[in-house]
């Protein structure tokens, strides 16, 4: 078993998409060990995008990040983090998969709906940014 962490993104939450996007996740196969709402800072966001920092999209991210609401959850089955990743979909939603979240819900490639951590050692650093151990156990 693998975990990966996910962000329902300010843009997805703000249209009401954020029950039907768990429901998919659900369906297909994760577990969810922790999930909360929440919203955070413009500096929380740098903190959360600090491998991003030199990207020209870094202050237009982090403050549409910092925009609203967002579901932080750590998710866990088989190969969570590739799963995940196949399927939010690309980054652009213009180049991502029938079926997939971000076809389905995403806008354009800044406000595409989910984020899924992209290796074992972010998933680490992004699931420890927003949970404490004990919401974990
Ligand atoms: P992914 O979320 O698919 O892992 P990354 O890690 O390359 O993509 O980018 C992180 C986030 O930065 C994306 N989810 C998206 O919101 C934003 N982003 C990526 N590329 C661009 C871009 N060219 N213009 C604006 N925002 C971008």
């Amino acid at each position: 078993m693998q975990r990966t962490f996910s962000i329902i993104k300010p843009d997805a939450f703000r249209k009401g998409y954020a029950g039907a996007i768990l429901a998919e996740i659900e369906k297909a196969g994760f577990q969810i060990i922790a999930i909360k709402k929440l919203s955070i800072s413009k500096t929380q966001a740098e903190g959360f995008y600090y491998v991003h920092k030199e990207r020209p999209f870094f202050a237009s991210l982090t403050t549409f990040m910092s925009s609203g609401p967002i579901i932080a959850m750590v998710l866990e089955k088989d190969d969570a983090i590739a799963d995940l990743r196949k399927l939010m979909g690309a980054t652009n939603p213009a180049n991502a998969e029938e079926g997939t979240i971000r076809k389905k819900y995403a806008g354009s490639i800044e406000e595409n709906a989910i984020h899924g951590s992209d290796g074992e050692d972010t998933a680490q650093f992004e699931i420890g940014y927003f949970f404490a151990g004990y919401e974990l156990a």
